[in-house]
């Protein structure tokens, strides 16, 4: 069976709390249900991860390189100051997976640059939670090609 990971950064833990913001009115704890649901549908172990600090997140995909062939990472404010989370991305041999929940280029100009494209495989943005269950669909597509 596909090891995936999926890391999510700082603030994701408040997604859905505020009725008027950006995320939605899912919680957190509901996004990473409905995503360990998808990923069971879909065949996958799935290791859904969050953290507010850099290195946490940065010692996650060192460790996936050993464990996981696949990754899937929305690094929140981290994606537009972090050389270091794209080097480690750098280093992960399977595809990778860059998740927003929003769309980020409608946004203001400073989230229009992320660092860590350069080494996605893919992009998803804009679509809420259901972006993350077909970054899942994708994923799934990625490494049965790569196993295949
Ligand atoms: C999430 C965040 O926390 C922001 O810092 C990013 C991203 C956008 C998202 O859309 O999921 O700018």
């Amino acid at each position: 069976m596909p090891q995936i990971m999926f890391i999510n950064g700082p603030n994701a833990n408040l997604y859905g709390l505020d009725p008027a913001g950006t995320y939605g009115l899912q919680s957190f704890p509901q996004i990473e249900a409905a995503c360990r649901a998808k990923a069971t549908e879909l065949g996958m172990a799935l290791d859904f991860h969050q953290s507010n600090h850099e290195g946490v997140i940065i010692d996650w995909i060192q460790q996936a390189r050993q464990s996981h062939d696949g990754l899937l990472i929305n690094a929140a404010g981290l994606t537009y100051t972090s050389i270091a989370i794209l080097d480690a991305l750098l280093a992960f041999p399977g595809p990778i997976l860059e998740c927003h929940m929003s769309n980020i280029w409608k946004r203001e100009p400073f989230r229009h640059h992320s660092f860590i494209s350069k080494a996605a495989t893919g992009v998803i943005a804009g679509l809420g939670t259901d972006g993350y269950l077909l970054a899942l669909t994708a994923m799934k597509q990625l490494v049965d090609q790569k196993a295949g």
